[in-house]
């Protein structure tokens, strides 16, 4: 036996009307058998569900529906059994109690699909994948995740890989039995030409990564202002709640508020922030002291102007501090004026009282972070920051390969950088190193040749 037997609580624990638990590993069917009345658990072929009870020496603690998943074919490959009970805090709490003295260990979070990739039966894109769809919110985050589940974004590395795994095959078969008798013309021939290909296609995937990225993670947007311009109400204009204190006495805000929107494809996750001035209150200093800390992490500013007065010394402070983020300038108040002083570039008009402009903040938003082409061509998109690195890690050793490729390197010395890059691709999936490597190549190749 590999593994031991885990068990737990699949569902929510809380009033709802089932809770799953799930059990697997080599005992997952005896152990419940051992507590359930019924038929007999052992005897049950695998994809059925029976009904019965669960019992601890002769008291029914559930009437229940037992799901019985036998290895192979099920979610780790294991032995699994589903046991459906009622809702509730109490039961599942008292049946996984029970299965632990019946041998069973209490699961670890995420060890189920921990398994589901050990034992082979999804690599690790998938694995990764399989907490995107849980926490998706939007349809496009949804649809990401489905692509990383199905297997379609291993698919893809799979395939870059093998264009990458056919040029180690022209060094390796060259080397071998040189065609080529200059190890110039093979790289210029056919070496670096092949580079530059896959190379264009890593950098495709990583320029659409930015996008899927932001649909799978989210923008993080700060407001930022001085005191009164607006930014509570325009978050709360934006969230359609009330969620922050709206007053006309400047200093209002003293800590950070968050909320969250879905905007079409992204989620915005707004932080509205304590106006920026200088103060003496202590408390104040230290909101503002947060407001920066902020901004410092956002993917995004929104720079609050209030335009029914000129521009303030603070204002343009902000606006010189600001400037290479990516930022949107929000011209707030032009229900009671317009500021057109010229320091201030692009800005979006809006009134966070009366509700106007917000469509085009939104648009704005959208336009900054989302690539339509992306997202219409339903293509596969990397989005998962892991994965990022990676892509990002191959492009760099090709580059490397490529420069070797131009520095007229002896093409072993170019091999070790092209290697390198499948290798990066092939921590996307979890496959192992050079092993995997080696067997691929074999495969490749007939052994009498
Ligand atoms: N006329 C008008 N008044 C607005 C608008 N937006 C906000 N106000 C008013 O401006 C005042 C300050 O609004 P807040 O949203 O509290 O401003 P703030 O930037 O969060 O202020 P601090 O938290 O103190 O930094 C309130 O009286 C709002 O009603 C607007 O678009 N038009
Ligand atoms: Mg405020």
């Amino acid at each position: 036996m590999l593994y031991d037997t885990i068990v737990g609580i699949a569902t929510l624990r809380g009033t709802s009307a089932i809770n799953v638990i799930r059990v697997s590993g080599d005992d997952a069917v005896t152990a419940v058998a051992a507590v359930f009345r019924g038929r007999d658990l052992t005897t049950v072929p695998s994809h059925n569900v029976i009904y019965g009870h669960i019992v601890e020496r002769d008291a029914v603690i559930d009437e229940v529906l037992v799901s019985v998943f036998l290895t192979p074919k099920s979610f780790t490959a294991e032995n699994v059994v589903e046991i459906s009970t009622h809702g509730g805090y109490l039961i599942p709490e008292k049946i996984v109690s029970l299965l632990v003295s019946k041998g069973c260990r209490v699961a670890e979070p995420g060890e189920f699909t921990r398994r589901a990739y050990l034992n082979g039966r999804i690599d690790l894109s998938q694995a990764e994948s399989v907490m995107d769809v849980i926490h998706a919110k939007t349809d496009a985050q949804l649809r990401l995740a489905h692509q990383g589940l199905d297997g379609s974004v291993a698919a893809f590395i799979a395939s870059i890989q093998k264009e990458i795994l056919e040029i180690v095959a022209a060094i390796e078969v060259n080397i071998d039995y040189p065609e080529y008798d200059d190890a110039i013309v093979m790289t210029d021939r056919i070496i670096h030409p092949k580079l530059r290909e896959v190379s264009a296609r890593i950098d495709e995937a990583i320029a659409k990564a930015a996008t899927g990225k932001v649909i799978r993670d989210g923008v993080k947007a700060v407001i930022i202002g001085k005191p009164n311009v607006g930014k509570s109400s325009l978050l709360n204009t934006l969230l359609g709640e009330d969620k922050a204190i709206v007053t006309e006495i400047s200093g209002t805000t003293r800590d950070l508020v968050e909320g969250e929107l879905n905007l079409g494809d992204i989620t915005l996750k707004l932080i509205d922030t304590a106006g920026i001035r200088e103060t003496v209150d202590p408390v104040e200093s230290i909101g503002i002291a947060r407001s920066r800390k902020a901004m410092d992490e956002a993917d995004l500013v929104l720079l609050v102007l209030d335009q029914s007065a000129s521009l303030t010394e603070t204002d343009r402070k902000l606006l010189e501090l600001t400037k290479d983020k990516p930022r949107i300038v929000v011209g707030n108040k032009v229900d009671l004026g317009k500021n057109s002083d010229p320091v201030v570039g692009r800005m979006i008009d809006v009134s966070a009282k009366h509700k106007t402009g917000i469509r085009e903040l939104e648009d704005e938003v959208h336009r900054l972070f989302v690539d339509e082409r992306v997202v219409a061509s339903g293509e596969v998109v990397i989005a998962n920051a892991r994965h990022i690195g990676k892509l990002k890690e191959a492009a760099l050793a090709l580059s490397d390969s490529m420069t070797a490729c131009v520095a007229r390197l002896p093409v072993d010395m170019i091999e070790i950088d092209i290697r390198r890059a499948w290798e990066a691709l092939g921590e996307i999936t979890g496959e192992s190193g050079s092993d995997a490597l080696i067997a691929s190549l074999f495969s490749r190749f007939c052994l009498g040749k």
